[in-house]
């Protein structure tokens, strides 16, 4: 049955919203039996780097990064808290999270009383398994999307030479290549070196089709260098075939394989790193780059599908032209600098007047378990905000709608078109 009144629409708009259970596209999180990989609890949240950032706008010349990172993970949450928690009001987004997420944890009392220690006893009592069952309930989450970096280290003694069990049904894999854009061959080499591969293009694509074949990923990913061009098939042609650079890498490596493997290649733009090296992880800036290097591989290999997101506001227009034009492409979230409330907002209404249901309107890329909580809550405010108005305005113009319709259209956005662009 239709719905009959503005007010009706707003009301199962806002609650389906609320309600849906989310593909989260693109996070950094680990299952537990990955050890520390998997960030979760109090300390953790208040040493997100957004938040550290903003410490260091604040804190005293005294402490300077290199003092701050040389100390006890609790000693910096304590710094972060008593500058950004006690001494001003957690205002900001990444503030303003921490909030939320303890909130919704139950935690509201502690929080009045701005009782940082019994807050840690609380979190003392968790078990990472039950902690992990417990955030996805609330954050209501189907499964997440990890970042998983076969050049690291500390993260492929998870999987190599004997892979633990991954919990699939909740946690997915993704490839992440920086490292071949941005044409790191010291870091590729070692990984080379360590399954006793040679130091070829052909051996790259050896190398990444044994990490195929044992993290299983979804898609490849990777952050798109600010400097690197689309290359032309002339300036290709004139490589020696032994060069080594990101362009053969893009060209011969990981494309062909994106194509052999039927594996998308989720791509990053506008973020240059690090613009301040001594702010660690939150040193990273944001640039405007081309959307037409974009533009170039889709059309280039029609083949080969594309997840994309940009970090500029100024690109996000152009983007969803692109999307419009482009079968091989999918658009995902809302990324980092513009995982703000004003500026979700803005794209949001952009994508959805541009694209309708064909995008993912968001992705948490949380680093730590519990920031699922707030990240989704956050966005979903937003994000059912704008759709409300989209069915006012549909409905005003004389279409009927029935929630069993919305709902449809918001599985769409918060996973359902990913996993139809994913099958197509
Ligand atoms: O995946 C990325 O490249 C970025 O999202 C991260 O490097 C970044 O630090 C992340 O935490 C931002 O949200
Ligand atoms: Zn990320």
């Amino acid at each position: 049955t239709p719905l009959k009144s503005e007010e009706a629409i707003r009301s199962a708009v806002k609650n389906l919203v609320e309600e849906v259970h989310v593909v989260d596209v693109h996070t950094h999180l680990f299952p537990p039996n990955h050890g520390k990989l998997m960030l979760w609890g109090i300390d953790e949240l208040l040493t997100y780097h957004y938040l550290v950032a903003e410490y260091f706008i604040t804190a005293p010349a005294t402490i300077t990064p290199e003092k701050f990172f040389a100390l006890e993970k609790q000693a910096q949450a304590d710094l972060v808290w008593d500058s950004l928690f006690i001494q001003r009001s957690p205002i900001s987004e990444a503030c303003r999270g921490v909030i939320t997420t303890l909130t919704e944890l139950g935690l509201g009392e502690l929080v009045e009383r701005r009782d940082l220690n019994e807050v840690r006893k609380w979190f003392a009592k968790q078990t990472p398994e039950g902690y992990v069952d417990k955030v996805f309930e609330l954050a209501k989450i189907k499964y997440v999307l990890t970042t998983n970096i076969p050049f690291e280290k500390k993260e492929t003694v998870h999987w190599y030479p004997k892979a633990k069990e991954f919990d699939t049904h909740r946690f997915q894999t993704g490839l992440r290549v920086d490292q071949l854009l941005t044409g790191n061959w010291e870091s590729i080499k070692e990984a080379l070196d360590e399954m006793g591969i040679e130091h070829t293009i052909e051996g790259v694509k050896k190398l990444l089709e044994k990490w195929i074949t044992i993290m299983k990923p979804k898609y490849f990913m990777a952050a798109v260098p600010p400097t690197l061009e689309f290359p032309s098939d002339e300036e290709m042609s004139t490589y020696a075939p032994s060069t080594i650079n990101s362009a053969t890498l893009l060209r011969r490596v990981l494309l062909p394989l994106a194509e052999q493997h039927h594996l998308p290649i989720a791509l990053k733009f506008d973020s240059v790193r690090p613009i301040n090296p001594a702010l660690r992880e939150g040193g990273d800036g944001v640039v405007t780059t081309k959307v037409s290097t974009l533009q170039k591989l889709c059309l280039n290999y029609p083949k080969v599908k594309f997840l994309a997101t940009f970090l500029a506001r100024v690109n996000q227009h152009e983007l969803c032209v692109l999307a419009n034009k482009f079968g091989n492409l999918h658009i995902y979230g809302c990324w980092w600098y513009c995982n703000n409330p004003s500026i979700v907002e803005e794209i949001t209404r952009i994508r959805v007047e541009l694209l309708g249901t064909a995008f993912t309107s968001q992705h948490s890329d949380a680093r730590v378990l519990d920031q699922l909580i707030y990240k989704w809550k956050h966005s979903k405010a937003v994000i059912g905000g704008v759709l409300q108005d989209m069915y006012v305005k549909l409905f005003h113009a004389g279409w009927s709608l029935t929630r069993e319709e919305i709902q449809r259209d918001v599985e769409r956005l918060f996973g359902g078109a990913y996993e139809e662009f994913m099958e197509k």
